[in-house]
């Protein structure tokens, strides 16, 4: 699948003029192919195997918080309600910069409890946690060396991110630090290069880019990876070197770092995937609020989704107008997720005063329901290659082998269709929660079965039932003969 996305990109960009030269090279599996020369392109083929990126890999569901100065105002300005995402009331014309800037004098937030957030982070089942040390706005969570613009200024005066930091650590959740390069408050902060003195000003900002990020790696130094966003600009765009340079940098300061897909262009301003089509960073950001359909469409790379509640709110907004997801949903995009070798990050986004909204804490608190039941299905697992079937998703423990399948449909009579490869025996099959009864299973045609839940209980939440495989060979049963037509 890669070789031919790669093939196609690479036709794409070889009618393009003025590209590098053209090399041969193999692909992981050996094969040879062409590329065109890439100094800042992809710097690995297939997914890391390191155990860090395992841990990663294995994480299911994690937690990604939005927070910052645009949480005082909510979504609304002088009683007018914006209806944008929340973060991004500063861009909004009926908001005067002016007054967005003024924001960081009422930063105190009051209920902010680290251990609190953790706390129920934790009870939801996330494995890791992705927070905005600094968003467009450039308003900094944590004591910087390299900007007036952060916590200590502000009336709250101290660090916001080393408590977090702590506190998840405390929980066993790993931290991710979410950093914006696009910086609406640096001087020398530019979209894009027009003149010279763009090209200066942009100069002195690089600068400041690394040194933040440097910074806060050295002060955190248990954080696992760091989330990039705001990377889309034509003038970033044209920092192949730099931004590749400085990755190494990074990775050097914690070894085994992660980091997406949103960091670095390649030679030619590509972004997420090379001009080869191969994926830049160690797993891609790019399924934002979407999920992919099919396994093929991830292109086996290691992804993640992060995910609103609402349609599009991920800083605090007071006034969720639309469609609001319900815990049923999000777990659906969850196993979804799981079910194709990705993992699924939901958003909250505190208020101004650190508290956090009784919309997501109840959606914490079912998911949590349900993941106390069920993580068996979620951490550590991933894809399974069996032919999908409406009743919901199968996952597959990457160790065990122990297949799931997570029932979101369960059939008015019960009864779920699995189709699987020969060579594979379906074993023992049981509910999750009933791991003592064995259900009924039904051979209908080859390598076709029905499992019979229609005597357990029923539930209105999605229901797991457990496949333990066996490969031996099959017992041949019943002759199945192909209708001639
Ligand atoms: O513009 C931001 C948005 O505010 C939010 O932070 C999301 C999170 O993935 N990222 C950007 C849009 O891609």
């Amino acid at each position: 699948m890669k070789s031919i996305l790669r093939g196609a990109i690479l036709a794409v960009a070889l009618t393009g003029a003025g590209l590098g030269s053209v090399i041969a090279q193999k692909a992981p599996d050996n094969t040879p192919r062409t590329s065109i020369a890439l100094e800042h392109g992809s710097h690995q083929l297939g997914n890391r195997t390191d155990l860090m990126m395992e841990s990663w890999r294995n994480y299911g569901l994690g937690q990604f918080i939005h927070w910052g100065l645009y949480a005082i105002p909510g979504g609304h300005w002088e009683g007018k309600y914006y209806g944008g995402a929340a973060e991004w009331i500063r861009s909004w014309k009926d908001m005067p910069n002016e007054a967005y800037d003024k924001l960081y004098k009422e930063f105190d937030p009051q209920n902010f409890d680290p251990k609190a957030w953790a706390k129920q982070a934790k009870s939801m089942g996330a494995k890791y946690m992705i927070i905005t040390t600094k968003h467009h706005d450039g308003f900094c969570l944590w004591p910087s060396e390299y900007t007036e613009y952060d916590v200590t200024n502000s009336p709250y005066g101290k660090d916001i991110i080393g408590p977090l930091v702590e506190a998840y650590d405390a929980e066993g959740i790993d931290v991710y630090l979410y950093f914006s390069v696009m910086d609406w408050n640096h001087p020398g902060y530019r979209s894009k290069l027009e003149t010279e003195e763009d090209r200066e000003a942009y100069e002195s900002f690089k600068e400041f880019t690394r040194n933040q990020l440097l910074e806060l790696l050295g002060l955190y130094p248990t954080t696992k990876g760091l989330w990039f966003d705001g990377t889309w600009d034509a003038a970033w765009k044209e920092q192949a070197a730099f931004a590749d340079k400085l990755e190494t940098e990074m990775r050097e300061k914690i070894p085994g770092l992660i980091i997406g897909s949103r960091f670095r262009p390649d030679d030619y301003g590509n972004r997420h995937f090379d001009s080869n089509g191969d994926l830049m960073g160690d797993y891609e950001q790019g399924w934002e609020r979407k999920l992919p359909e099919t396994f093929e469409d991830t292109k086996g790379n290691d992804w993640d989704c992060v995910m609103t509640v609402p349609e599009n709110q991920w800083g605090y907004h007071s006034d969720w107008r639309g469609h609001v997801k319900t815990s049923f949903e999000l777990i659906e995009m969850l196993v979804k997720s799981v079910s194709l070798n990705g993992n699924f990050v939901m958003n909250f986004g505190p208020d101004g005063q650190g508290s956090i909204r009784q919309e997501e804490t109840q959606l914490a608190a079912e998911i949590g329901d349900w993941m106390n039941v069920n993580h068996e299905a979620i951490y550590g697992c991933g894809y399974l290659d069996w032919k999908k079937q409406d009743w919901g998703y199968y996952t597959k423990n990457r160790e065990t082998g122990k297949i799931y399948m997570v029932v979101f449909n369960m059939p008015l009579n019960g009864a779920l269709k699995v189709k699987i490869p020969s060579k594979v025996s379906l074993g023992k099959v049981s509910p999750l929660e009933n791991p003592k009864t064995n259900l009924e299973v039904e051979e209908i045609h080859r390598d076709e079965y029905l499992i019979h839940f229609e005597n357990q209980k029923s539930s209105n939440s999605p229901v797991v039932i457990v496949i333990e495989p066996s490969f031996s060979e099959k017992q041949e049963g019943a002759e199945y003969q192909k209708a001639k037509t």
